[in-house]
């Protein structure tokens, strides 16, 4: 299996985060894709670069005026407040007042969910680079490749069509499952981020040709709470075509690795002709953001289930934050896949 990269992926270089009222230290940093990139060199068979994303696959998945907003944004923001560093909105829209304004505030607001989603500089670029990644290795599957692994950063599934969330800004996922549906008819995309994947439900909930499946974190008591429940089965013609596997805080491998068997028999009765596989490793016990216990035992034994599917299948990493084990984890889970998939 090779490993899909850019370096421009490595840009987008946020310094903090917002928690308990304060700016800590950021998690989501450049210095997590090199841990991931060189845990990639031992065990993936090469790293190759992405061809330029298509940007009319994009334009399928988002909004166009979003996507001006995220490549124009930042330099509007620093005209108007110079000595800004980074983009960072305070107010949002809700459920009782969503009107799109004129004003960059306001329309900064409307385009960032949170303040966990920082535009930057070099954010778009980045972005882009990081579905370029996805959009190539997806290519490479559709042309006969057994699997292939992008390394995305940022990363992609609590983006919406018209929303920047949770880090994300474009839904890497999603990109690469609109690209796999202009020559194949069904495709899953199967998510094991220890986060609910709320983006690529929303974009997809309503739709039949893409199931979308999330193992994660009960969202009652973890980000990103507002959605992420059993009972989101999807609507109209995605009746049944949505399904979320909440496991319950600070579980281990055990309870973790039923939910996947689970997400993996719906997979299996769905039967797809690819498989999307939206790969977090911040379910581990070592994660900065603590959520749940899964070992490094554990991502082995998840690579071998979802190799067993036997589906041509592109990973797509998504969350998975600094911590001694997070290359070994990586590392761990590629050796079970490839065993599970009996290559
Ligand atoms: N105190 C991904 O793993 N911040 N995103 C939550 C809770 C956002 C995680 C703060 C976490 C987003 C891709
Ligand atoms: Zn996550």
């Amino acid at each position: 299996m090779i490993t899909v990269f850019h370096p421009d992926e490595l840009g987008h270089h946020v310094r903090t985060r917002l928690l308990g009222g304060r700016l800590v230290e950021a998690v989501e940093t450049p210095g997590r894709l090199s841990a991931l990139l060189e845990a990639a060199r031992t065990c993936t068979s090469a790293i190759v670069e992405p061809k330029p994303a298509d940007i009319a696959v994009i334009a399928e998945i988002h909004d166009g005026d979003y996507l001006k907003f995220l490549e124009t944004g930042f330099a509007a923001w620093k005209e108007r407040f110079p000595d800004s560093i980074e983009l960072r909105p305070s107010l949002h829209p809700n459920a009782y007042m969503r009107r799109l304004p004129d004003d960059l505030l306001g329309r900064a607001g409307y385009y960032i969910n949170d303040a966990a989603s920082v535009l930057l500089e070099d954010t778009w670029t980045a972005s882009l680079a990081s579905a370029a990644s996805a959009l190539d290795a997806t290519q490479r599957v559709l042309d006969g490749e057994v699997a292939a692994y992008a390394l995305c950063r940022p990363p992609g599934h609590h983006a919406y069509r018209d929303m920047a969330c949770g880090y994300c800004f474009l839904n890497n996922t999603g990109i690469a499952a609109a690209l796999a549906r202009r020559s194949i008819d069904r495709v899953t995309i199967l998510d094991v981020d220890v986060h609910h994947g709320n983006g690529t439900q929303s974009i997809f909930y309503d739709r039949a040709d893409i199931q979308t499946v999330s193992v994660h974190a009960d969202p009652k008591t973890t980000f990103p709470f507002y959605a992420g429940y059993a009972d989101e089965r999807g609507a109209g013609a995605g009746e049944g075509y949505n399904l979320n596997l909440p496991v319950a805080a600070n579980s281990g491998d055990e309870a973790y690795l039923g939910a996947v068997e689970q997400a993996i028999a719906a997979t299996r009765a769905y039967s797809p002709d690819l498989v999307v596989l939206a790969l977090g490793l911040d379910a581990s016990e070592a994660d900065p953001f603590a959520c749940m216990r899964v070992t490094s035992d554990g991502f082995s034994r998840m690579g071998e289930m979802l190799g067993a599917i036997g589906r041509p299948t592109v990973i797509i990493q998504e969350g998975g934050y600094p911590s001694p084990i997070l290359g070994e984890n990586l590392i761990r889970f590629m050796e079970g896949f490839r065993s599970g998939a009996g290559a």
